[in-house]
């Protein structure tokens, strides 16, 4: 082999690496799966975008001094279950929050570890389809904080929360409380899992050891006694497939108000 030869057959096969990992770049994208998972991202970071330019999305916060003497407790006051009621006892030490369904990283999370975290604090208007309203102070870690951290799978678009109470007793278990938001309200700001109001532990009756608050929307979507999160794709398998509790019973899945 000449010099010159050598050379060329140098350059030569150094292109071909370069163009098989340009090819190789090429299939990645045209794989259904990969080209999903940029999409996806792309959609994410647009929402996120959207969140946090558009102000008028959060809901209204207000003054220490507007917080309602009395906020009344609604639906279930205290889950009619053995294994609650020894949580309960044992003061929410032997409680787990799970986080699961399509993540990379299920979590399992303690209220200790969930009072570590960073906690948003926030005062506003709770209302109740019922025609009631109230204003408290919630305190809580951002869902949105912990969704992150456990990693959403591409094909992520609700969170579900399993509560522990049973609103109604039914043969087959339907009257479970249960609900389910999509990832834009799970991202937004002010959601957060709330372990305080009106800065005492989270009572009973308000849905200890862990509620959601999702701000922007009406009373039955604030889950009490919040069991375990589940990263679904759909709900239409769940119960009565419409997303929540009172969803089966004929509400609207959005909430809005
Ligand atoms: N697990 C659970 N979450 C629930 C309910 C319930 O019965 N069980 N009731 C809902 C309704 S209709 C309202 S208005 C609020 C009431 O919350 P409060 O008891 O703190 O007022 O919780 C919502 N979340
Ligand atoms: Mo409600």
């Amino acid at each position: 082999m000449t010099g010159l030869t050598r050379r060329r057959f140098l350059i030569g096969s150094t292109l071909g690496v370069s163009a098989l990992a340009l090819s190789g770049c090429d299939r990645l994208e045209q794989n259904p799966e990969v080209g999903g998972v940029i999409r996806s991202a792309e959609k994410l970071t647009m929402r996120a975008q959207r969140l946090l330019l558009g102000r008028d999305a959060l809901a209204r916060e207000f003054a220490e001094t507007d917080i309602s003497p009395a906020f009344r407790v609604n639906g279930t006051s205290a889950p009619d279950s053995e294994a609650y009621a020894q949580l309960a006892e044992g003061n929410f030490a032997h409680w787990r929050l799970k986080i699961d369904g399509l993540v990379d990283r299920p979590l399992e999370l303690s209220l200790a570890d969930l009072k570590k975290l960073p906690a948003r604090t926030q005062i506003t208007r709770h209302d109740c389809v019922e025609g009631w309203s109230a204003i408290a102070k919630w305190t809580g870690v951002p869902l949105g904080s912990l969704l992150a951290a456990s990693g959403l799978k591409p094909t992520a678009r609700f969170a579900v929360f399993h509560c522990a109470d049973e609103l109604e007793k039914t043969l087959d278990g339907s009257g479970q409380y249960y609900e389910s938001i999509d990832l834009i309200d799970a991202f937004h700001p002010q959601t957060i899992l709330a372990y305080r109001m009106n800065d005492q532990d989270l009572s009973v009756g308000h849905g200890a050891p862990l509620r959601l608050r999702v701000e922007r929307q009406l009373g039955y979507k604030q889950a009490k006694y919040i069991m375990r999160i589940a990263i679904v794709d759909s709900f239409a398998a769940l119960w009565g497939g419409n997303g929540g509790f009172w969803e089966d019973r004929g509400y609207e899945w959005y909430a809005g108000i």
